[in-house]
């Protein structure tokens, strides 16, 4: 069951969110979403989420607490949110993205997030 969870990242930093916008596939390229991805065999979802903000974007990051709820993603995957602490490193898009924000609370909604991020992105921008 936990292979159809795409996990993601509220990552904070000084007030504000980051948003990483998407360069792959098509259908999805040019959105922005929290980073993440999904699970590989084996891993529980804070070792994917290190696993992955690692690969995007070369932090080290802290997942903290999981912000409630699980939004469907379609062909049963369900994306699981957790807000993150960067440790170590400044975030790049890597693998995945072609470009970064940092978001304050007033800027939350001047980017085109995938519509199913949208639930967890306010409830992140509640927490920040
Ligand atoms: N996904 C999403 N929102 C996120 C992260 C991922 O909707 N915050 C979706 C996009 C892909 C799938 O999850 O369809 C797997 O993501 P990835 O390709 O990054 O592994």
């Amino acid at each position: 069951m936990d292979e159809r969870v795409v996990v993601a990242g509220a990552v904070y930093d000084r007030g504000r969110l980051l948003a990483a916008r998407r360069s792959a596939p098509p259908e999805l390229a040019g959105r922005w979403e929290l980073p993440g991805g999904k699970l590989e065999p084996g891993e529980n979802p804070r070792e994917a989420l290190v696993r992955e903000l690692r690969e995007e974007l070369g932090v080290e990051a802290e997942p903290g607490e999981r912000i409630p709820g699980e939004w469907p993603l379609g062909r049963g995957y369900v994306l699981q949110v957790w807000t993150v602490r960067l440790l170590s490193g400044e975030p790049r898009p890597l693998q995945d993205h072609d470009e970064l924000r940092w978001l304050s609370r007033r800027e939350w909604d001047s980017v085109d997030w995938l519509d199913q991020d949208v639930p967890a992105v306010v409830e992140a921008i509640r927490r920040l």
